[in-house]
């Protein structure tokens, strides 16, 4: 395996730039998602003028504001945050999915990496769990992600 050339992204954020974009929805569990993503890009080096926090009201309206973002070819990389929560009705299974299937496309059709830190529980103790307790912080786990797949593609340029 050592012959063979390996390219992958490292952590150093440089002089990268992120749009954290987060949805308004269910703010007590996305703002601690935020917080574990600036947190985290700001532990890997990441100056506050890296970074912008971007708001929308809901997940299923990240897709039209992150495609907005990748196209200002302001940012190397958008981290995207959100918090949908099932209820009684099938609304849950449009939000994601769209959510979900949106931001795949906005990354997929600009090139731009947009990071999927969008929690898609069935209860809010299973959304907390993963917003800075038991289960880590999935915004903190997105930024990493954005971190590398921005010095990935750097790399392939
Ligand atoms: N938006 C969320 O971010 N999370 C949810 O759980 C949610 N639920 O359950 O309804 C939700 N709905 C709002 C939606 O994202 C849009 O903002 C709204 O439909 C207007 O486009």
């Amino acid at each position: 395996m050592d012959s063979i050339k390996t390219l992958e992204g490292d952590l150093q954020v440089r002089e990268l730039r992120f749009a954290i974009l987060a949805a308004r929805f269910n703010d007590f569990i996305v703002e601690q998602l935020i917080r574990g993503a600036v947190d985290m890009l700001r532990r890997h080096g990441a100056s506050d003028k890296q970074i912008e926090i971007v708001r929308a009201p809901g997940a299923f309206d990240l897709p039209v504001v992150a495609r907005k973002l990748a196209l200002s070819r302001r940012y190397d990389a958008i981290v995207a945050l959100g918090a949908v929560i099932k209820g009684a009705t099938a609304h849950f299974d449009f939000v994601a999915g769209e959510c979900a299937g949106g931001l795949a496309r906005v990354m997929n059709d600009t090139g731009v990496p947009v990071a999927f830190g969008v929690l898609t529980t069935d209860t809010i103790e299973q959304a907390i769990e993963r917003a800075g307790t038991k289960a880590g912080n999935k915004g903190a786990d997105a930024a990493v992600t954005a971190i590398e797949l921005a010095n990935l593609l750097r790399r392939i340029e």
